[in-house]
């Protein structure tokens, strides 16, 4: 990789920032970055990206990105060689699961992580030897009702139908605002201009959100919601098409089960009063459903507003078999499944997922695919009393070994009880690992977090910022960042509106004695291995894994298909690869046995009939607070830019010029922001693109916490939306974190 110095280069490669995944030209020379553009022959972005691409370079260059291990003690954190702060963690984990048991140990995987493909091969390694059942991560505040959704019906949780935005002739967008987000569980680089698209072949756009955001601007119709409301609209619409076109669900119907139970169950509700909770007129509900039909290639997508909030499970079910009864599931411009070069639903490495086989300790919330809900993090650290009793769990290590089997790459499969057996966790949380994440300001109650996070007798974080989370950390391991390391899209690849396949090789060495997160992973369980008496056989790099993957996969040699992919074929083509348009998978791809989709899912009827109860009964006045991203912002991380954080400020709390007239307060003042979860001190602006009633405010913001080393960030410190959020508002049926429609109060200070 060392280039000649003096000599001009040109790389591509993958931006590894969000979900897009646009391609990058990037010209170096040495180590120095020169330019950082789009790649026009990229097949999928098309020379497409965001102002966040450019940041990479400043990430690279920033002087507070960590480059070697940090140890904490009594003066503060200093500097420590890779081989002691090795030692030293894996001394202090096994102390603690001698002395308590796997289960005090508690992970936490942030959002990167799935950005990391290293993180995604690796990982499990790492956790295999720790063998918690207290294993968090962002899921729970985000995605997970879409997951689970998935599993429940379909029968793996990635089986995530993804919008065919470039033939669809009709797209129904509900708390989703893709031009800033650039989208989400849907890869869609140049959001912008496959929308042009489809208004150029007459197709329409239709926005569901309590906001006029960015996406609704150029919608061709806006409409405003409650926030949380939304499993109204969707009853009604769905509603709709069932009695009135019973036919549309077409070919599907063969190896749909529940239909009619779904029909039955939605008798009851009457379209005025869904209308009356959701805000939305009951005859523009029947025409969106008659539109929705007769558009031939329609789509109905829900992102973040309609899966972190009350009813996310149940909205993003309703959406499915909205898709589902009008006949556009698995349709060309319809929601279709991707067919992945590296398929990680029916390779080796697969994980369909299981549900509610343990709980959490204090509050009984069901894990999902292995991990529990990270609103319960703090609750599980802090809250003493039974669980200090000798579990199951405090059995030696060599006794579990013995029990449970350790074929192969250990993971939760082989090890566990039944679906819906329910054990609950006994042992208090006392350890913590967190990898690319920053809780502190991304989950529920970052500031009880916070506070929780110093009682831990042991706590390591595996990132390169010393931040808001990582600063309560013993010891802190920092890995190679993106440009350092090569990268294969694993996920995105999978959600992605088009079958296509990039591999990006490191642009830049790696430094004298950096270690990539793999390696990081690698390290530790060797080291945990050798103190806690398991094994931990050498594993091979993630390039070879995912070049076994594409060797092994739809497209490979191994399967005998023509275009023979391995990843020596992908590195001849540095811009990637067209594998076409997404094709019908059904009902082949369906991961039930039987091969055949499940509606009725009894859960989520039952949630069905909990909502109804809950429309009648008499409704909370007041303020509900949303969510909003910014195109300069990724989630908590990016704002140690100063080419991102410049202009005018994006942290005030956004109210309707009639919310700030009722209580006498001006553009600019500086209010309480109250829940029942906590309250932050905040700036207010005026802001007519609100449904009245909402108040609007984006999270990652805080970084005026002492001892936070984002020097850039804290002169752009803000206050966090999750030092309001509530810890006890979830989603109801997942326990996903229910950021968006909070109750809330807004007093003038
Ligand atoms: N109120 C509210 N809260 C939210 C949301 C919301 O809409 N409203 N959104 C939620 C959502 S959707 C998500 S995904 C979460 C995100 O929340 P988290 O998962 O906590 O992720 P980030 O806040 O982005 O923090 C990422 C951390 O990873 C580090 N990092 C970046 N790249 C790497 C890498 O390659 N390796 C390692 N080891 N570290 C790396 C960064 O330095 C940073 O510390 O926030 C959630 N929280
Ligand atoms: N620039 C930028 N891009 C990002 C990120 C970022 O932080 N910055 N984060 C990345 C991540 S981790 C994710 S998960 C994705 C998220 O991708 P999106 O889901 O597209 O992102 P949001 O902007 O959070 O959109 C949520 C929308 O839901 C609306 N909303 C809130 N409550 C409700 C409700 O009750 N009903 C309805 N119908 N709408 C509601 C909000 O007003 C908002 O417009 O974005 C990714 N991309
Ligand atoms: S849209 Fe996302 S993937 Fe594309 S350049 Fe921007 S941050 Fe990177
Ligand atoms: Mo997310």
């Amino acid at each position: 990789m060392n280039a000649v110095p003096g000599a001009e280069r040109v790389h591509y490669r993958a931006c590894n920032l969000c979900e897009a995944i646009c391609g990058l030209e990037i010209r170096t020379r040495g180590d120095r970055i020169l330019s950082i553009r789009g790649d026009a022959a990229d097949p999928l972005s098309r020379g497409h990206i965001c102002p966040k691409a450019v940041a990479l370079k400043d990430l690279q260059q920033d002087p507070d990105r960590l480059r070697g291990p940090l140890i904490r003690d009594g003066s503060g954190f200093r500097e420590i060689d890779w081989e002691p702060a090795f030692d030293l963690v894996a001394e202090r984990l096994a102390a603690v699961y001698a002395a308590h048991g796997a289960d005090a140990i508690a992970v936490f995987m942030g959002n990167p992580s799935v950005h990391n493909y290293g993180n995604l091969t690796h990982a499990q390694r790492l956790l295999g030897q720790i063998r918690t059942r207290n294993r968090y991560s962002a899921t729970s505040a985000d995605q997970l009702p879409h997951q689970l959704v998935a599993y429940w019906m379909y029968g793996h949780q990635l089986l995530l139908p993804v919008p065919d935005i470039d033939r669809t002739r009709y797209w129904l967008v509900l708390g989703g605002n893709p031009l800033t987000s650039n989208g989400s569980l849907m890869t869609v680089p140049d959001l912008r201009g496959r929308l042009k698209a489809l208004h150029a072949r007459g197709g329409r756009l239709v926005v569901v959100d309590p906001r006029r955001t960015e996406t609704a601007e150029v919608a061709d119709e806006h409409l405003f919601v409650r926030p949380g409301t939304d499993a109204a609209l969707l009853i009604g619409l769905l509603k709709i098409v069932l009695e009135e076109n019973p036919l549309a669900i077409g070919r599907l119907a063969a190896f749909s089960d529940g239909v009619d139970d779904v029909r039955a169950a939605l008798a009851s509700f009457e379209p005025d009063a869904l209308a009356a909770f959701c805000g939305v007129d009951a005859a523009v509900v029947h025409r969106l459903a008659r539109e929705f039909v007769a558009a031939g290639a329609a789509v109905c997508y829900g992102r973040l507003g309609v899966s972190a909030q009350r009813h996310g499970t149940l909205c993003q079910w309703l959406i499915q078999l909205i898709n589902l009864v009008t006949g556009n599931l698995d349709r060309e411009g319809g929601a279709m499944f991707t067919t992945p070069a590296v398929d990680l639903i029916e390779g080796p490495a697969s994980r369909p997922g299981h549900f509610g086989r343990w709980r959490t300790r204090v509050r009984g919330l069901p894990e999902f695919g292995g991990e529990l809900p990270v609103a319960a993090l703090a609750e599980e650290i802090e809250t003493l009393g039974e669980g200090e009793r000798l579990a199951s769990t405090a059995r030696g290590w060599s006794e579990r070994l013995a029990t449970e089997g350790r074929a192969g790459v250990p993971g939760y499969r082989n090890s566990c009880a039944k679906d819906g057996e329910s054990g609950r966790i006994e042992k208090r949380i006392r350890a913590l690992l967190t990898v690319a994440g920053n809780p502190v300001l991304s989950t529920p109650g970052g500031a009880r977090l916070e506070r929780a996070l110093s009682g831990l007798e042991c706590m390591l974080s595996i990132d390169f910022y010393l931040n808001e989370t990582t600063r309560h950390a013993h010891v802190i391991l920092p890995p190679t960042s993106a440009l350092e390391h090569d990268h294969y899209d694993l996920i995105f690849h999978l959600l992605a509106v088009r079958n296509t396949a990039r591999y990006s090789p490191p642009l830049l060495a790696k430094p004298a004695g950096a270690r990539h997160d793999w390696e990081i992973f690698e390290a530790l369980g060797q080291r945990l291995a050798a103190r806690l008496g398991g094994r931990h056989a050498a594993f091979p790099p993630p390039r070879q894994i995912v070049d076994l993957g594409l060797q092994g996969g739809p497209y490979g040699a191994l399967r005998g298909h023509p275009r023979a992919l391995s990843l020596a074929k992908l590195e001849a083509a540095p811009h990637g690869i067209d594998l076409g348009p997404l094709q019908p998978r059904l009902p082949q791809r369906l991961q039930h046995p039987d091969k055949r989709i499940r509606c009725a899912v009894p859960e989520l009827m039952h949630a069905l009939r909990a909502f109804a109860d809950e429309m009648a009964r008499p409704q909370a006045q007041g303020l509900r607070l949303i969510g909003r991203r910014h195109l300069r912002s990724n989630n908590s991380w990016m704002h140690n830019s100063e080419r991102l954080v410049k202009g005018p400020r994006r942290d005030r709390l956004w109210m309707h010029p009639q919310d700030l007239a009722a209580r006498g307060l001006c553009d600019g003042a500086r209010v309480r922001l109250r829940s029942a979860g906590g309250s932050v001190e905040v700036e207010v602006e005026t802001s007519a693109a609100l449904l009245p009633g909402v108040v609007c405010l984006p999270h990652g913001w805080g970084h005026d916490r002492d001892g936070v080393r984002l020097s850039v960030a804290r002169r752009h410190a803000g206050v966090s939306y999750n030092d309001v959020s509530d810890p006890q508002a979830l989603d109801t049926v997942s326990g996903n974190a229910a950021f968006n429609g909070l109750s809330v109060e807004v007093e003038p200070l």
